[in-house]
């Protein structure tokens, strides 16, 4: 076997043909947005987005400075460093075509934990007119149960104590548009790329919230000149595997210490509000819209709560992907029948798009073979992600009085996983949520008090009082304790 190449700006021009690579000059971009939140997904999405836009277009203002807050992402400050801040992104088809492309959008990356000042002045400097996030939903730090600003939180306190030297999120963007302000230039765009309902909005509100703690005349001029666009992002992205880095070496001859892989379909629906600029992206197949609210709910309430509805009940079963749920005809028919029975008829209609083949691209897309989606990965943050993805639909179905039995066993064998944290036959599952032990308390409760799992209040709302729920919920949990064996349940389920 030949040497594989190792990937950087000098050995671009030699890498195997086999590899798409940047055709434009990146000696010549400058970065017009700082992206906080370096991860698979960014990667694999608005880094792609932009990648095309330069290569179609060859403008030069829109490249791409990431940013790492904490001292967790020194590693991939490290390697992007290392390789000139390309990667390869390669999108593995359902045949098992795989197209590779390394990525020259991104040109630099800096670590705010090492110096802060020089990320808040990088900000402020009038090349930058977009900062974008993907911080993660814990990232917005509000309380669960009341939505607000955590103020609890000590690097909240922290922050608003030394501005010079943030921390977080919202300490950064607050000094940079106090720096911004205070140079007479216009603020950046506050763009949100995560998989949260009106990220825009929610980014919005608990900035303004930080920002008036710390210094309220700027938290007028932030809430009166900041634009924050609310957006819709989709690509399933899942965790990059010692087994991809192989594959690049081994049968395309490159070496990248870490690159991404995804699915080939991507979709990007973004409200045209940004009082700085933004690139074309509309060049390169993003959707600009005036609200977003019907795509987001759409996405949320069939692809993510879809992903969690196979993720918990395939967890107990002990499949391990998402692709291996969906090859199982059981787990498919589920899937498709709580999209049809549940999900859909709470869905508003969204124009351009027909509910029936979205639903039809959702099972080809979770079908796919070379995407080896871990439910571990889905089932990461369940605390976070249910009361968004599925709640809603419960509630809404209960107060129409439609059907709500397909997602009431998820939250029954979320209480089981729960408690147990194994599948059916006992193997240990490995549970990562900030609220890991509050929902394992709760949930260990269930043998003296069938309702104790509901009563988290902060991530199921009212339901624990909603006899028109918990009827059924409690015939399920009493079910699911005598026998885990979720499969006999789901079949109950479809077929009486
Ligand atoms: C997944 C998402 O984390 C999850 O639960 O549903 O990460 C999903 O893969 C993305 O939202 C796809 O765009």
């Amino acid at each position: 076997m030949k040497e594989p190449i190792r990937l950087n700006q000098t050995n671009l021009a030699h890498l195997p043909s086999s590899i798409a690579r940047p055709g434009y000059d990146r000696s010549k971009l400058e970065a017009g947005i700082i992206h906080i939140g370096v991860g698979g997904f960014h990667r694999s999405h608005e880094a792609y987005y932009t990648d095309e836009l330069l290569e179609k277009t060859g403008i030069t203002d829109w490249g791409i400075c990431g940013v790492g807050l904490r001292p967790a992402d020194r590693k991939i400050a490290e390697v992007l460093k290392r390789q000139d801040y390309l990667y390869t992104l390669i999108v593995k088809h359902p045949d098992g075509r795989i197209e590779n492309r390394v990525i020259g959008s991104l040109i630099d990356f800096m670590l705010g934990c090492d110096d802060p000042v020089a990320v808040t002045d990088r900000m402020a400097s009038p090349i930058t007119r977009i900062v974008s996030l993907t911080i993660t939903e814990g990232g917005y730090n509000f309380n669960p149960a009341t939505g607000k600003f955590d103020f609890k939180n000590p690097e909240v306190k922290h922050d608003i104590a030394h501005p010079d030297k943030p921390s977080m999120v919202f300490g950064y963007l607050t000094e940079a548009l106090r720096k911004r302000r205070a140079a007479g230039l216009a603020p950046f765009t506050i763009q949100s790329c995560d998989n949260i309902q009106h990220n825009g909005d929610m980014t919005r509100k608990m900035l303004l919230a930080f920002a008036e703690a710390q210094d309220p005349s700027l938290a007028e001029w932030i809430a009166e000149e900041v634009a924050f666009p609310n957006a819709m992002v989709d690509r399933i992205t899942p965790v990059t595997t010692a087994a991809d880095i192989q594959l690049l070496e081994e049968d395309f001859g490159v070496k990248d210490e870490w690159p991404v892989t995804c699915e080939p379909f991507c979709q990007w629906v973004i409200e045209d509000k940004f009082c700085d600029g933004r690139p074309s992206w509309e060049e390169v197949g993003a959707q600009f819209v005036p609200d977003v609210t019907p795509y987001e709910t759409m996405k949320i309430r069939l692809l993510n709560a879809g992903h969690s509805v196979l993720g918990l009940l395939g967890s107990i079963h002990g499949h391990k992907t998402i692709d291996g749920c969906v090859a199982d005809p059981l787990f498919a028919t589920y899937l498709r029948r709580f999209m049809d029975a549940e999900a859909t008829p709470v869905l508003a209609p969204v124009e351009g798009v027909d509910i029936e083949d979205y639903k039809d691209s959702l099972l080809e897309r979770f079908a796919n073979p070379n995407i080896k989606d871990d439910l571990a990965r889905i089932c990461l943050e369940s605390s976070s992600k249910l009361p968004k993805f599925l709640i809603p639909t419960i509630t809404e179905n209960l107060d129409r009085g439609g059907s709500t039995d397909f997602a009431t066993l998820v939250i029954a064998a979320w209480c089981y996983y729960s408690d147990k944290g194994t599948d059916k036959d006992g193997k240990k599952l490995e549970i990562v949520d900030d609220m890991k032990a509050e929902l394992h308390k709760a949930a260990a409760g269930t043998p003296r008090n069938k309702l104790s799992f509901l009563k988290l209040k902060a991530v199921f709302g009212d339901l624990a009082n909603r006899k028109d729920f918990t009827d059924e919920y409690v015939r399920m949990i009493d079910a699911l304790y005598e026998n885990p064996d979720i499969a006999r349940l789901m079949q109950a389920q479809l077929f009486g």
